[in-house]
């Protein structure tokens, strides 16, 4: 199993770098894990600066960085291994507003003297109880304050535990790596999708196609399967995501409270848009009776486009 943030760097031809800087304890390691899928790493931690860490595997490399009290803008290693690399990830503990503030002040200095600079911001451990909404900590940290023309800064919030967020992460690193054009929408055509109650064990199934082939059918079955396996995974966390392939299909699993949702659609197929979907349409299934669900058509009210035309 690969992990997708790993298959897109694997496309390219030259070798990547991933910086990924925070205070100690912020999730930068187990991030590094969760893309690499591994526990065991092929580099080791260079010992002669304890703060510095890096792992490689294949074309690319990530090394981490404890910060402390302020950037250490003129040690050569910074440059060279932080700012030096393709992309650079600020992890901030979503559950530690008391870190918050220095946070705040640490990312002024990145950009003051870094400038003009590409960051991604990471709101890391989602999956926890006590995790600030993003809303909350955009403002906290005052993203929204710093010069747009020394700083294009994004934030999301993600979980190396549940899976939440690493495929906006993914779609972040292509762009950005890539320059991948943006599409205005890149619609899906989904094939058919399934909704798991975990508390009374019902499942709501939707199949978009009229005709259905053979291999549509038996994929159909085996997400059926695999719905229950991501459930049983997924069963002490109050949200999380994964995205699998079966035969020549993508599915997209998303849990919220006691529901799974999945979507069967094309390989080539947005997947962060499928996991916007997948939220939606789990929200609006939630508040509705399981009587009224309607899996088709409440997809189909909110997402006509997507279907199968
Ligand atoms: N709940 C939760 N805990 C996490 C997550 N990521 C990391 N942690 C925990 O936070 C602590 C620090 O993580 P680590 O990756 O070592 O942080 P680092 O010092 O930045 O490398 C460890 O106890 C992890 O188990 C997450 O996504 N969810
Ligand atoms: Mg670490």
């Amino acid at each position: 199993m690969m992990s997708a943030i790993k298959g897109i760097i694997s496309k390219s031809e030259t070798k990547v770098s991933i910086a990924l800087i925070g205070l100690t304890n912020s999730g930068k390691t187990s991030l590094v894990k969760r893309i690499i899928q591994s526990q065991e790493f092929l580099h080791g931690s260079i010992s002669a600066v304890s703060e510095l860490e890096y792992h490689t595997v294949d074309n690319l490399t990530l090394t981490t960085w404890d910060l402390k009290d302020h950037i250490p803008q003129y040690k050569s290693l910074w440059k060279r291994s932080i700012l030096g690399a393709d992309a650079l990830f600020f992890l901030v503990d979503s559950t530690d507003p008391s870190v918050f503030e220095k946070i705040r002040q640490l990312i002024i200095d990145v950009v003051e003297f870094n400038s003009p600079i590409k960051m991604l911001v990471l709101a890391s451990k989602s999956d926890h109880k006590s995790s600030v909404p993003v809303n909350e900590l955009l403002e906290q940290l005052d993203l929204i304050k710093l010069d747009r023309n020394k700083c294009e800064c994004d934030l999301f919030k993600f979980s190396s535990q549940t899976g939440e967020g690493l495929y906006a992460i993914g779609e972040w690193l292509n762009k950005s790596l890539f320059k991948q054009k943006e599409r205005i929408i890149d619609y899906i055509e989904l094939r058919a999708s399934l909704i798991l109650d975990e508390e009374t064990d019902r499942t709501f199934e939707a199949l978009f196609v009229d005709n259905p082939n053979i291999l549509l059918l038996t994929a159909f079955r085996e997400l059926r399967r695999k719905a229950r396996v991501f459930s049983r995974t997924m069963r002490i966390y109050g949200t999380g995501e994964e995205v699998i392939e079966i035969a020549n299909y993508k599915v997209v699993f998303v849990k919220e409270k006691s529901h799974v949702i999945a979507f069967l659609m094309g390989n080539t197929d947005p997947i962060q848009r499928a996991i916007e979907i997948a939220r939606n349409v789990l929200y609006n299934a939630n508040s509705m009776n399981d009587e009224h669900l309607n899996l088709r058509k409440l997809v189909g009210d909110l997402y006509p486009l997507d279907l199968p035309r």
